[in-house]
């Protein structure tokens, strides 16, 4: 489906939060919307009106409507176009769904987050260390969402896959840069295979920057450059 220029969305490129979007797009078969990345430094004025409260991206603007905050966009992307559902139907397993998503942001990255600013192999440690306990946690909503099957969503990607997948790009380049395993295959063996899984399907190879690029990205950081 060509969503054409009645769709923009306004991300930085290696923002999880912009690839939760481009995820979610990819999922419903919104293509040839128009992206527009953002200088942070220098904020848009399309950027800053359009998301007066926050001023952060992603913003998706659909039929010249702003809409804000990541996960609150891809339970509008789900609602606006047909293609596969990415939220349960059933309001229980939806409940379930909203839950374990902002889990994953209220208490799964910011226990993850201090790797940006982590510059020694100690500071690593330590908040490896600290991630997972959380990591834990989600071993165990994997099996309790997925019935067995690859996904938070069962066979496809849902909402929790959405949500836990725009990090995952993050995850992996922090893996390479500081030889830890986050989702280690002995430790938590349905996420390390969520992880393959997700990697390999369709919406996310065109939705998700290059690992490689996150990988110089994240170096330049650790060096005080980025
Ligand atoms: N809770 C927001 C969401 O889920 O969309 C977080 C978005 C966010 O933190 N975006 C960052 C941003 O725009 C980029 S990764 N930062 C600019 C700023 O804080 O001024």
């Amino acid at each position: 489906m060509a969503a054409g220029a009645e769709v923009r969305l306004l991300g930085e490129w290696l923002s999880p939060f912009c690839i939760r979007v481009k995820l979610a797009l990819a999922v419903k078969g919104v293509s040839g919307y128009e992206y527009v990345e953002e200088d942070l430094e220098h904020k848009s004025e399309l950027l800053l009106s359009s998301n007066p409260v926050y001023g952060k991206v992603p913003v998706l603007i659909h039929r010249g409507e702003p809409v804000c905050e990541s996960l609150v966009i891809v339970q509008y992307v789900d609602e606006a176009w047909a293609g596969p559902a990415i939220l349960p139907s059933d309001p229980y397993e939806r409940s379930r769904a909203r839950f374990w998503a902002a889990y994953i942001d209220d208490k799964f990255f910011p226990s993850w987050e201090p790797f940006f600013m982590s510059k020694t192999a100690e500071e690593r440690a330590k908040t490896f260390k600290n991630a997972i306990p959380a990591v834990e946690t989600l071993e165990g909503a994997l099996e309790e969402c997925s019935n067995g099957k690859p996904f938070f969503g069962g066979d496809n990607i849902g909402y929790v896959d959405v949500a836990l997948g725009g990090y995952l790009a993050w995850i992996k380049a922090v893996d390479e840069v500081a030889g830890t395993c986050l989702f280690d295959e002995a430790k938590f063996p349905r996420l390390a295979a969520w992880a393959e899984s997700f990697a390999a399907a369709d919406a996310v190879l065109g939705a998700s920057p290059a690992l490689q690029d996150i990988v110089t990205f994240y170096k330049k950081m650790q060096s005080g450059e980025g």
